[in-house]
């Protein structure tokens, strides 16, 4: 097995992390996982996509989503990445009851320089962020000329993009 500690890619690595969240005040969360990233040593949040209003996509029936894409320059581990990822998912309470089940914040890492793990703590790329619309619609909007390791270019890639619209909330850097 390749695991993500084998193969951690050359540093500084730009990072592609895709935020959730459908219960409770939405956008905080998203807010306060930008946040959370922000604060963390090593990290520098290099753009941030709008946020997106999306259906829910698997799991029980559940409410609307709220999703957005941010890239990040790591100066750590990606590993320490998800470490400081899961941390900012529990200051929001995230309780993880069921797969692909209701959450207040998720976080999840899409793409790391390119980097190929099927660890499954940390599996690169994400292996189902290729055919989720409300990833690859925000990450488009901030890195078009993006490729998935395996997939190619994003801008290229048939996701259906229905239940996917582009929300006047906002999260910001500033
Ligand atoms: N893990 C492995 N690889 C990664 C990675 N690249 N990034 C591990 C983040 N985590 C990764 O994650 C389960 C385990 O995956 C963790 O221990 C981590 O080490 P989790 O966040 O507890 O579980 P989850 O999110 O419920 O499962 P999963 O498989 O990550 O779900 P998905 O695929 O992220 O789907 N519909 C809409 N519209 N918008 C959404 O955001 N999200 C999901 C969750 C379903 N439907 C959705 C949305
Ligand atoms: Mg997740």
């Amino acid at each position: 097995m390749t695991t993500a500690s084998d193969i951690e890619p050359v540093h500084p690595v730009d990072v592609v992390i895709a935020l959730g969240a459908n219960l409770g005040d939405r956008i905080a969360a998203l807010q306060g996982a930008l946040d959370g990233l922000r604060a963390t040593p090593g990290v520098e949040v290099v753009a941030v996509s709008s946020v997106y209003e999306t259906e829910p996509v698997g799991g029980p029936q559940q409410p609307e989503y709220a999703n957005a894409v941010v890239l990040v320059r790591a100066f750590i581990p990606v590993m320490a990445l998800l470490e400081r990822a899961h941390a900012i998912e529990a200051e929001w309470e995230r309780v993880r009851a069921e797969r692909w089940g209701p959450r207040t914040l998720d976080i999840d890492i899409i793409d790391a320089g390119g980097a190929v793990s099927d660890d499954p703590v940390l599996t690169l790329p994400h292996p189902r962020a290729h055919e989720r619309g409300f990833v690859i619609v925000p990450w488009l909007e901030i890195e078009p000329d993006a490729t998935i390791v395996g997939h190619g270019p994003i801008r290229d890639l048939k996701v259906d993009t229905t239940g996917v619209r582009i929300s006047s909330d906002r999260i910001t850097t500033e």
